[in-house]
């Protein structure tokens, strides 16, 4: 790190600075502000689990994964980036989300984005339900058009309804296809696992063009190759959102969550595709799923704001 470079832009308070388990826990001990003017990135938080169907508790997610995040330093050794030494990068807080009201919670997280992205910053979003997905595309898509995904879960989350209801955690890339968020044929699954209600579960995407790539062809290997196709494919100019939810993980590395099927990926199958999204368009992506109450040692908070620290290290511009 050059002089020049710390006197430019936020750094995460060091650990000589301030103990690790000590001061407030902004997401990387970064400085918080309360709007995203003047930055390149943000991190902020949608505290929500009103869109859960199983075990809730993802409300608590921002502020475990920011308190997780306390070990984090500057520099990636595996990635080789140094993010704040190229971009300027704060936490904004959290969106204050109406837990009594789905709907109205979407509104407030749509035109949350929207102020992000008015000072052209990039939102990196602590979750919360998947559900917060659909509204984030919302705004990303008035900003940019249709957008590229890579969705990174479990479950395809693209059912019609969840107990009657439109808007759920199982149903937001359903939304984003209906209102043209995202580009069918430049979305991607990867993870998807599990028992489902009929052979034909994941092919509603298929049919649109989605790539789904289930766990089992995941696994024993390497995701490089993988996300070395879908850099090619969807090449370097389309923006690109990426979504992760931490169920796609094994519950043996990522346990604290609401709807945990087994035979999921590798932490380090996770750091494949996150690096892997170097190279992309990036203008968004978001960390869901994270449950405090079901994740005794905090680790799974701690891998979701290792993987935040990583798609910042993906963004464009965050290797210099
Ligand atoms: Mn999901």
């Amino acid at each position: 790190m050059t002089a020049d470079a710390k006197h430019r832009f936020n750094q995460p308070l060091g650990g000589n600075e301030m103990p690790r388990f000590g001061g407030l826990a902004t997401m990387m001990r970064l400085p918080m502000q309360d709007t995203a003017a003047g930055l390149d990135a943000c991190f902020v938080g949608v505290p929500m689990d009103i869109g859960t169907s199983n075990r809730a508790g993802t409300r608590h997610g921002p502020r475990q994964i920011r308190a997780e995040s306390c070990m984090l330093r500057p520099y990636g050794m595996g990635n080789g980036v140094a993010p704040f030494e190229n971009l300027q990068v704060a936490d904004i807080g959290d969106f204050a989300i109406n837990t009594f009201n789905i709907s109205a919670t979407c509104d407030i997280i749509t035109e949350g984005i929207n102020g992000i992205l008015e000072h052209g910053c990039v939102p990196l979003v602590l979750g919360g339900d998947h559900t917060l997905t659909y509204p984030v595309l919302r705004a990303v898509a008035r900003k940019f058009g249709p957008v590229a995904l890579v969705h990174v879960d479990a479950h395809a989350d693209t059912s019609d309804v969840m107990f009657g209801e439109k808007i759920a955690h199982g149903t937001p890339f359903r939304r984003a296809v209906e209102e043209n968020l995202i580009i069918p044929d430049r979305t991607v699954q990867i993870g998807l696992r599990g028992t489902g209600y009929s052979p034909s579960d994941y092919d509603w995407g298929r049919n649109l063009g989605f790539e789904v790539v289930q766990a089992e062809e995941c696994w024993h290997r390497s995701l490089a190759p993988l996300m070395e196709r879908v850099r090619q494919r969807f090449g370097g100019d389309v923006p690109v959102y990426v979504s992760f939810d931490i169920d796609s993980l094994d519950p043996a590395f990522a346990p604290g969550t609401g709807t945990v099927e087994v035979g999921g990926l590798t932490t380090i199958q996770a750091l494949e595709i996150v690096r892997g999204c170097s190279g992309l368009n990036l203008v968004g992506g978001d960390l869901v799923e994270v449950s405090p109450p079901y994740d005794p040692s905090g680790n799974t908070a701690l891998i979701g704001a290792n993987l935040l620290f990583e798609m910042l290290c993906a963004l464009p511009g965050a290797n210099g």
